[in-house]
């Protein structure tokens, strides 16, 4: 499963939409910037820059979770898509 955590900025959308467009099921987990969420020890500890987004795959490759940004996300978008 992929979990997302992003808001409802370009960055966060542009992760979601293309979860979106390949038809990829994931659970969205809504980060506050305005509370600084993207700062609290449990978002730093998936992603160290404290930004969104943060897209976790849990079934990547070898059945390893694999954690990124939106780079990451393109990356397990596709290998899901091929
Ligand atoms: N390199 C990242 C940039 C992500 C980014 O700039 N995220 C912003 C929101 S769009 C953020 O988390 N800002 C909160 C902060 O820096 O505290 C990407 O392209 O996805």
């Amino acid at each position: 499963m992929i979990d997302l955590y992003a808001a409802g900025t370009s960055n966060g959308m542009r992760a979601r939409i293309g979860l979106e467009e390949c038809g990829l099921a994931y659970n969205l987990h809504p980060i506050d910037l305005a509370k600084g969420e993207q700062k609290s020890p449990s978002f730093l500890a998936m992603n160290p820059n404290g930004q969104i987004p943060v897209i976790v795959d849990s079934d990547g490759p070898g059945g390893k979770p694999v954690t990124g940004g939106r780079r990451s996300g393109r990356r397990s978008r596709a290998r899901r898509a091929t």
